[in-house]
């Protein structure tokens, strides 16, 4: 068996569905198309919270993995998107098809003990079984002394946390994680999204050549949302792009401090986004994005940003660099 060839389902991501979270009171949340359509079915940016629902299904995948999906038969590796506006709350129905205990537990957000996802507060889905849990967020309050209590936004990420262990370690291992993405009012909304999850020694879950070739025009706003899992540290590196390193990777002003940066720690349980123009600065091309820990990327922890022209065909050069990394071993010299 290759884990790492790449499986059927992964034609899915390329039309992964994220959550946007729709209408707000409870009615059922839209599904959208994802990597290759502008967003649509985003919440609205009501002025106060809004609470939505959303159910996902956990489902086994073949080659012993396991995901999160919007539907029955579309769990991918990683699950969708799910996005919330600061100040939302967003109800997670899990519905476990399989035949072990699982959760979800999410990063960066509210809740209650019951939606914990952890076994240590009897906060999972047994075999078989349906759980809702609720994620709350708050935007940013002024506090004494002109300080201020920071909200929930930010680019955060959930994941099992009872499949195998206590911390769901089996369930992270095999692919139960996602991207959460609590947005300010006023945030910009990209035009595509990327979720990146080092894990281990894979990206998604895959190695190279069989790692996620992201796509996107020049110029247009492209969100990367990067995720460490597992158990050794990384570093997330693109090419020819940089960003500020602060909530959204973009500077606020020309006296924003924030350091520029094209290189980020990427560790175990930690994340961050950004946004950036596609080839903006330097023009369409393929480019690669890896982890920057050298044994890391030469055992196949890399993958390829591809920007089109801003018509949306091929640049020159573009399928030979595609054709070298297909071709491309990956190993010591190789
Ligand atoms: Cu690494």
């Amino acid at each position: 068996m290759d884990q790492h060839a790449p499986p059927a389902w992964l034609d899915r991501i390329l039309s992964r569905r994220r959550v946007l979270a729709g209408s707000a009171a409870g009615l059922a949340v839209p599904a959208i198309a994802g990597a290759a359509a502008a967003p649509r079915g985003r919440p609205e940016e009501l002025a106060t919270g809004a609470l939505r629902r959303v159910t996902l299904y956990a489902e086994a995948l073949p080659g012993g993995l396991f995901g999160y999906g919007l539907a029955p038969g579309q769990a991918t590796v990683p699950g969708p998107v799910l996005e919330m506006w600061e100040g939302d709350t967003l109800e997670v129905t899990l519905v476990n098809t399989t035949t072990q205990r699982l959760s979800i537990h999410p990063h960066g957000v509210d809740y209650d003990t019951a939606s914990d996802g952890s076994p240590l507060n009897a906060s999972f889905n047994n075999a078989g079984e349906t759980r809702t849990y609720v994620w709350r967020s708050r935007e940013m309050v002024a506090a004494a002394g002109r300080r201020y209590m920071p909200g929930n936004a930010g680019y955060w990420h959930y994941h099992d946390h009872a499949m195998g262990t206590d911390h769901g370690t089996a369930g992270i291992a095999k692919g139960l994680y996602g991207a959460l993405i609590v947005r300010r009012r006023g945030d910009i909304l990209p035009a595509r999204q990327f979720t990146v999850v080092f894990n281990d020694m894979m990206i998604n879950n895959l190695m190279a050549p069989h790692t996620p070739m992201f796509e996107a025009n020049l110029g247009e706003r492209v969100e990367w949302i990067a995720i460490g899992h597992g158990n050794t540290f990384h570093t997330f590196h693109l090419h020819a792009h940089r960003w500020a390193d602060n909530r959204t990777g973009m500077l606020e002003g020309p006296a924003d401090p924030s350091a520029v940066i094209d290189n980020k720690d990427l560790n175990p349980g930690s994340s961050f986004g950004f946004q950036v123009l596609a080839g903006d600065g330097v023009g369409p091309g393929v480019w690669m994005y890896h982890c920057h820990v050298q044994f890391h990327s030469d055992g196949g922890m890399v993958g390829l940003f591809l920007v089109r022209n801003a018509d949306g065909s091929m640049p020159p050069g573009a399928e030979e660099a595609i054709h070298r990394f297909r071709g491309h071993t990956h190993q010591h010299g190789g």
